[in-house]
């Protein structure tokens, strides 16, 4: 969003010590609460990648050693050079950096395409299912892929992409997306994809954050029959100040709608792409030159461009997906997330293409055009491995069995969630309807800046507890802190840090190596802070409580409160704005918003609708605020700092609980904010 200036954010702190008190939304999670297991399926360990105690001793070696471990899985990929040196960490502020693999040499692209040619050229890389079941879906071999690839790689040449320059992508989930992707890996861009659902203005900060010298997109986007205008979109952004950068942008055709050509600034992808050769020399790169930039929410400012680099994110992405979802030759494996998100980078693109795996690409949404679509979809391509959000689950259980039960669903053998906590009854439905109690849940936690996944059950290893992540995977050193900073032993709550690196792990924030230090490593000096609270068990099972900082997570997508309230507060009649999280039933967390306006203004249900219009024109629908009350004035210390604990209280409906408000400026402001409260 556009910042005006008023009233002024940055005074708040990247680093403050959140409460090790994270709340608890179901009871599962709280301490002393017994949670049913789920003991390892029997039929599933006995072909399973990894058993039991497999996963015990590879633990211990991936933590004991971490040079030979990793160095090991490393020969997963294809390297132009060998690297020899593997882990090369420092998390002490005075002496920090991470690279892993630094000695090596390799392309993604390579990885992803031209190894498996030889062995897998005819086996299909991606079905494309389109948001209309009556249009017919695509298989793309790994062979029409790399040619797909190497067109569109030596269309960016041939426009002056060269290796470290930055492309933005802004597409809809089509087969372009992933080619877009492998493209940029191939000529050694650095891809920003950004998801579809964004403003202009979202674009216009995220293009100009990280000087894009040429965008893709296409005429329009179509999720649920609605027509999405990415171009006109990017038109606009592309009128705000700081993209003077972008000197191209490539428009796919998508639903052949007409739309604005500004030539010669704007060109066609299939021109460009039709003729071009269908091989394409890839950049030799060195496994610490950055893969890709994707911007994510956090506690304050503007949302940060998370740097990725080349060898450690592949090593970690294919690693992961092939054990966690414990992959085989034959699987179709689908995964619902949006490549505009980590997780399809991660799990849509580079780790099941890595891999040799055929993955599904979804352009559409679960419930067009019916609420079977999800399962309609797995019988009709006999998807194998289901990857969604709890989001979607609950949505999808508040139409009953039926939808499900209508459908076959016998291809499934492994269903996994990611994205936010899932309630147990959402997981319980998920296994019993979805799976037909046959099927392993892997509940996923990890995050953009992990690259991959860090806790989860590995399915034939370890025994199910619905609403656990449950254990950490190879190489992953979870600690649970308090407040104070101090390592909390056996069962305890407090928030999630790990204390040491991970190949996946993201290498900085583009452009401000600072305030990646500031986020995530100075709160508790020699350790990474996730901004997760989180329980272990008497079993040493993770239960993750969500989040502890000033970041909301809607539907499994992240969202600052700093970022809502900016945009608020550019609104003219706005003189003021503070957001919180609330619990959600569908949603998991919904916004909040207490909005004060400026004197002589009016409060009305119009101007209402209007700043939730503001607030979606500004950053993007998934900003929407679900409430916003009008506060004549907002609780804050004498200091002025706004006190959000009491804001998220009242938004909770929990005025009972509003704690210590003695040390506010004038506290009366409490007591008319709780009985002013929006009811849901
Ligand atoms: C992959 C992804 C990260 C935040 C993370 C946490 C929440 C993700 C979760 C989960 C509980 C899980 N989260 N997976 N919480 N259980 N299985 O979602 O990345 O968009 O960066 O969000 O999502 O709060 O910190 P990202």
């Amino acid at each position: 969003m556009r910042h005006t200036g008023r009233p002024d954010r940055s005074a708040r702190p990247e680093h403050p010590r959140p409460p090790a008190t994270p709340k608890t939304r179901c009871p599962e999670r709280a301490m002393n609460h017994p949670a049913t297991v789920y003991p390892i399926d029997a039929d599933f360990a006995a072909q399973a990648r990894i058993t039991r105690e497999q996963y015990e001793r590879l633990y211990a070696q991936s933590v004991a050693d971490p040079d030979g471990f990793w160095g090991r899985i490393a020969q997963r990929l294809d390297w132009f050079v060998q690297p020899t040196r593997i882990k090369d960490v420092s998390f002490a502020l005075d002496d920090f950096h991470i690279r892993w693999y630094a000695d090596g040499e390799l392309n993604a692209s390579v990885n992803c395409l031209d190894r498996h040619l030889a062995t897998r050229g005819d086996k299909t890389a991606l079905i494309f299912e389109p948001d209309d079941p009556a249009q017919p879906a695509q298989h793309i071999s790994y062979r029409d892929l790399y040619e797909r690839v190497c067109r569109l790689a030596n269309a960016l040449r041939a426009l002056g992409v060269r290796k470290g320059d930055r492309v933005t992508l802004y597409l809809p989930m089509i087969p372009e997306a992933v080619v877009a992707m492998l493209a940029c890996a191939r000529v050694g861009a650095i891809h920003s994809v950004v998801f579809g659902g964004f403003a202009p203005n979202s674009i216009a900060d995220r293009v100009a954050d990280c000087g894009s010298k040429l965008i893709i997109t296409a005429d329009e986007g179509l999720r649920g029959g609605k027509k999405i205008p990415l171009k006109a979109n990017v038109d606009a952004a592309l009128k705000l100040p700081g993209t003077n950068s972008v000197e191209t942008v490539l428009v796919v055709r998508h639903t052949h709608a007409a739309v604005d050509m500004q030539m010669p600034r704007d060109r066609w992808y299939d021109a460009v792409v039709d003729g071009q050769p269908s091989e394409c020399a890839p950049e030799r790169m060195n496994a610490e030159d950055p893969l890709f930039i994707l911007y994510t929410s956090g506690s304050t400012g503007k949302p940060k461009g998370v740097l990725h680099t080349t060898g450690g994110y592949l090593t970690y992405a294919s690693y992961t997906h092939e054990v966690v979802f414990d992959l085989r030759e034959d699987d179709i494996y689908w995964c619902t997330a949006d490549v505009g998100w980590v997780t399809g980078h991660s799990y849509i693109v580079y780790g099941p293409l890595a891999n040799g795996a055929t993955a599904l690409v979804f352009e559409g949404v679960p419930n067009y055009p019916s609420v079977s679509r999800f399962w309609e979809v797995i019988d009709k391509h006999q998807v194998t491995i289901f990857y969604t959000a709890p989001t979607a689950i609950r949505a999808l259980m508040r139409d009953g069995d039926e939808p499900v039960t209508r459908t076959s669903r016998q291809s499934l053998r492994l269903l996994g969630t990611v994205g936010e906590p899932i309630n147990p009854e959402a997981w319980r439905w998920y296994y019993e309807v979805v799976g037909d109690s046959r099927c392993p849940v892997v509940d996923t936690w990890w995050q953009t800046e992990t690259g991959g996944i860090l806790i989860s059950p590995l399915a034939g290893a370890i025994d199910l507890k619905p609403g656990s992540a449950t254990k950490p995977f190879f190489g992953v050193q979870p600690a649970l802190v308090d407040a104070n900073g101090h390592v909390l032993e056996g069962e305890a709550e407090g928030n999630l840090v790990l204390l040491d690196s991970w190949p996946g792990q993201m290498r900085t924030v583009y452009g401000d190596h600072e305030r990646f230090i500031d986020t995530y490593f100075r709160t508790y000096p020699g350790s990474y802070f996730t901004g997760d609270g989180c329980r272990r068990d008497a079993d040493g099972y993770y239960w993750i409580t969500g989040r502890v900082d000033d970041v909301i997570n809607v539907s499994g997508h992240r969202i600052g409160t700093a970022e809502v309230e900016s945009a608020l507060v550019s609104h003219p009649k706005v003189a003021e704005a503070a957001v919180v999280g609330f619990p959600h039933d569908l949603k998991g967390q919904g916004i909040y918003a207490y909005v004060t306006l400026i004197a002589g203004e009016v409060a009305s249900d119009e101007l209402r609708k209007e700043l939730v219009v503001h607030v979606r024109a500004e950053i993007g629908p998934i900003a929407t605020p679900d409430h916003l009350q009008w506060a004549p004035g907002l609780p804050k210390t004498r200091s002025g700092k706004i006190m959000r604990r009491i804001l998220r209280k009242i938004a909770e409906n929990a005025p009972d609980q509003l704690g210590d408000t003695s040390t506010l400026a004038d506290p009366s402001v409490v007591d008319s904010l709780v009985k002013e409260r929006r009811v849901p």
